[in-house]
């Protein structure tokens, strides 16, 4: 199978700079007509159009339909050998969208026809040149039966609609800005419209429009105030308006992706639109919000300027991330969401970053496009960007940003050209940070300070190590941004500095320092692991007194981390909290901070993800009976003060804001504690039925399952009847289930596998049945004897040959076998060989097996 390199770009051989699409829309027999301009680049060079699954009807150049001896058709493209300088081409082909399960190209799902087009989709809807460096301006026809699909939409502005003799209607499409095919869109359907205004700062007037499922209109309000807010924000920050004169997003349930940003006409996966006070959870409300943000702030962010090749995705993925990050921020607790951006980049990306996956944020080598739309290019690339803000300051940042937009508007460009633009507008060297996106790996920061108290001068001693990855054994130092505190428990120092490393090994001074300090490091400001020699009570200073949110955060991971590892190293050791810490958390709890979000964190354990990556062996069971005896001793030692908090953070009827938010975390919190004490029953029962909205229902329900409660199984019953009509609740009623920490999850699996809701074709119910199991069930799916990781190999075999792109998502928690004890690790390798063994195998889940195979 052919990898392609990032080193081998060539620029396109031909542009099209116009192109006239007419779909004549059938379940299993659409026919699309492609009408092009094309514009020769290269001398010499053949005209190579890629394809796959499409039926060639018709093909001719300047109207005259070339005979089968003028081009050469493959399974994977269509070649012209001798096309002229400059032409007209029309091609006609026919595709099935109903057969269409793998949701690439165009799918008919749900009556919904819908396409996705990124990466590589578009060559799943006719013959083109497949790649994003070459831009045209679409116009696009729809033809369809009127009554079946009354919205027939695609890109850019509504230029005409006709009704057609046939009971089917024609509606055109122009967008005036010219655009890569992975943002062309198409959707075809039955909707309710939610139709809203935004007066842009200019004083333009765009209409908005929402289509969800018939009679979900109610679940789209604040998916809509959200855009309005995201609209404004990015006016406020940026300086960037909106630039059509409509934006449209559609919400179906069929969806691999989260949501697509196609130009002027978003795609989005109903999980992230359909909300209301009834079924949505806090998390779902600030999901919905950021991933509007993130879709709407790709306008400028990727399709005013877009990527050259997909080696470069991050140019727009980690740039937008960063800048949703940023518009969540201010929409609702910063310290919590750089504590969840955080949380992210220490479990999935570290794990991808060590393992058979690891790519830098600019990956060189991909066989298959799709399986790196990672953590690493969208997350480690938000980061990446972050530390340039942080380098430059937020006023230097931006100046690069308008830099970088003015000067490649239009066009389709690189990471470097990135850089290039913050280096100009900022008159800086930014040369040694470009290694940022070509090396992979975590660093590990290691800080040694010496305090000279003769001299009043604080010696910090600091290394930064790199360990090979795949195919990179030697590294150079990065440019690393340490943003740090320094603070005395006499509170007599208190500073703030940044600190630039450059080089493996540097020692920095700091002047009149009056006692000694601890370094608190701020905010995560690069991602890296740090190393520093705490004892408890320096973390306790941090914990009780660091000015930044996140430092305080990160010092109870670290002490809880150390205490789980005495645990691992020395099984027999029994685990006795200090009583310091003890009070500290005594004191939170009887006057919780004025975020209470991040009080809820302060006063959380870390995962087992979090915990699992901090080990190059992973101790799967020292790390589940640590978390778990820590947890009871903490629930029994402050049960009085679980319970004082609980009562004392009342919650009113439903709201979602950063308040009420932060106080159900809270509640929620100590829930889940008191869960584990003798009257924790009875209390998780009224919780649940007192609750009237679905963060508190699911605390309910998640306390009483972690805690094994006998009242578990009858609360689980009773939602699921509740809920048994709505999609969305379902798939968290899956996920529930799949989470049960005892042997009776597989009679779960099988059971709701089998559910009148649930469909092997709908990559929500997958996700949320299996992806949750996988994920978020590491007592069952870490099983000694393997079951677990049977029970996923089978569902990823399944899966294949329906969704290739959600088998090879799935597979990911196996592909880390090396991370094991020797029984763990061969179950995982055996099921990874068998399934390498399997005929057909997608290229998705070839890269991935392949590369973790020894
Ligand atoms: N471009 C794929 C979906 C997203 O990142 O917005
Ligand atoms: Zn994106």
């Amino acid at each position: 199978r052919n990898s392609r390199r990032l080193a081998d770009y060539r620029k396109p051989g031909f542009l099209i700079p116009q192109i006239e699409l007419t779909f004549e829309l059938a379940a299993d027999a659409t026919r699309v007509t492609a009408l092009m301009q094309v514009k020769r680049q290269q001398p010499t060079v053949p005209l190579v159009l890629d394809g796959q699954q499409l039926e060639l009807q018709y093909i001719a150049i300047n109207n005259i339909e070339l005979r089968a001896d003028q081009y050469q058709l493959t399974s994977e493209q269509l070649i012209i050998s001798d096309a002229p300088a400059e032409f007209s081409l029309q091609i006609t082909t026919t595709i099935n969208p109903a057969a269409n399960t793998a949701l690439e190209g165009l799918y008919l799902a749900d009556n919904v026809f819908c396409t996705q087009c990124e990466a590589e989709g578009f060559r799943r809807i006719m013959f083109f040149p497949d790649r994003p460096d070459i831009l045209s301006v679409y116009t696009t026809h729809i033809i369809a039966d009127q009554q079946q699909y009354p919205y027939l939409l695609a890109n850019g502005n509504n230029i005409s609609t006709e009704k057609l003799a046939n009971g089917k209607s024609r509606v055109s499409w122009h967008d005036p800005f010219a655009k890569p095919c992975y943002l062309f869109a198409l959707v075809a359907g039955n909707f309710d419209c939610l139709s809203d205004s935004f007066t842009t700062a200019s004083g333009r007037k765009v209409s908005l429009q929402l289509f969800v499922e018939p009679g979900q209109q109610s679940k789209g309000q604040f998916a809509i105030a959200a855009l309005k807010r995201a609209m404004r924000w990015d006016e406020s920050r940026y300086n960037l308006e909106y630039d059509l004169d409509v934006y449209m997003v559609v919400a179906v349930d069929f969806f691999n992706m989260g949501a697509m940003e196609n130009k002027g006409l978003n795609v989005f996966n109903s999980k992230y639109v359909l909300a209301d006070d009834s079924i949505a959870t806090d998390k779902d409300y600030f999901n919905i919000e950021s991933i509007i943000g993130h879709e709407y702030f790709h306008n400028w962010t990727g399709n005013r300027v877009t990527c050259r090749d997909w080696f470069q995705l991050s140019l727009k993925e980690g740039l937008t991330v960063f800048r949703d990050q940023e518009f969540s921020a201010d929409m609702g607790s910063a310290t919590l969401n750089r504590i969840d951006a955080v949380k992210l980049i220490r479990t999935a990306q570290f794990a991808e970053d060590s393992g058979p996956m690891a790519h830098p944020i600019r990956p060189e080598q991909v066989l298959e496009m799709n399986n790196f739309y990672t953590v690493t290019v969208y997350d480690k690339g938000a980061e990446v960007i972050r530390m340039l803000q942080t380098i430059l300051g937020q006023s230097g940042f931006n100046r690069g940003l308008a830099c970088y937009l003015q000067r490649h508007d239009g066009q389709a460009v690189t990471c470097d050209d990135f850089i290039s633009a913050m280096e100009d507008a900022n008159e800086v060297n930014l040369q040694q940070f470009r290694l940022w996106y070509s090396q992979a790996g975590t660093p590990t920061v290691a800080i040694h300070q010496r305090y000279d108290s003769d001299n009043a001068t604080l010696h910090l001693s600091i290394s930064q190590r790199h360990t090979a990855t795949v195919g990179q054994p030697d590294k150079q130092a990065l440019l690393i941004p340490l943003q740090v505190q320094l603070l005395s428990s006499d509170r007599k120092v208190n500073q703030q500095h940044l600190i630039m490393l450059s080089q493996l090994t540097e020692q920095f001074t700091f002047a009149d320092i009056a006692s000694e300090p601890v370094v608190v490091w701020e905010n995560f400001s690069a991602p890296v692991k740090l190393q520093q020699d705490y004892k408890l009570p320096q973390l306790l200073l941090i914990a009780k007194h660091a000015s930044n949110g996140f430092a305080r955060w990160d010092a109870m991971q670290v002490f809880w981390s150390d205490l789980i590892r005495q645990k691992a190293e020395q099984p027999t050791l029994s685990l006795t909290l200090p009583d310091d810490l003890i009070k500290l958390m005594r004191q939170w709890l009887q006057q919780p901070l004025s975020d209470k979000a991040l009080t809820a964190e302060l006063l959380s354990l870390p995962d087992f993800d979090t915990l699992a990556e901090q080990y190059q062996h992973i101790p799967v069971e020292a790390i589940l009976c640590g978390l778990q005896s820590i947890k009871q001793q903490l629930a029994d030692v402050l049960a009085a003060e679980w319970q004082q908090c609980y009562q004392a953070t009342t919650s009113g009827p439903y709201h979602y804001n950063e308040n009420e938010v932060g106080a159900r975390a809270l509640r929620n919190r100590c829930l889940n504690y008191l869960a584990l004490v003798p009257q924790g029953s009875q209390l998780v029962q009224q919780h649940y039925s007192d609750s009237d909205n679905m963060t508190d229902t699911l605390a309910a329900l998640t306390s009483a399952q972690q805690a094994k409660l006998a009242s578990f199984g009858e609360l689980a019953t009773d939602f699921s009847h509740k809920w048994q009509n709505n999609v969305q609740v379902t798939d968290k009623y899956f996920s529930l289930m799949a989470c049960d920490p005892t042997d009776e999850v597989f009679t779960h699996l099988t059971a709701l596998s089998q559910h009148s809701l649930f469909s092997w074709k709908n990559p929500n119910r997958v996700r949320a049945l299996f992806g949750a199991f996988s994920m978020r069930n590491p007592q069952q799916f870490h099983r000694a004897d393997g079951k677990g990781y049977s029970c996923l190999a089978q569902v990823v075999a399944r899966m294949d040959p329906i969704n290739p792109q959600v088998a090879a998502r799935l597979i990911t928690p196996l592909l880390a076998w090396q991370r094991f004890n020797d029984q763990r690790r061969d179950h995982m390798l055996a099921e990874l060989k068998q399934l390498a063994a399997t005929s057909n195998l997608s290229n998705d889940l070839y890269e991935k097996i392949s590369k973790s195979l020894p």
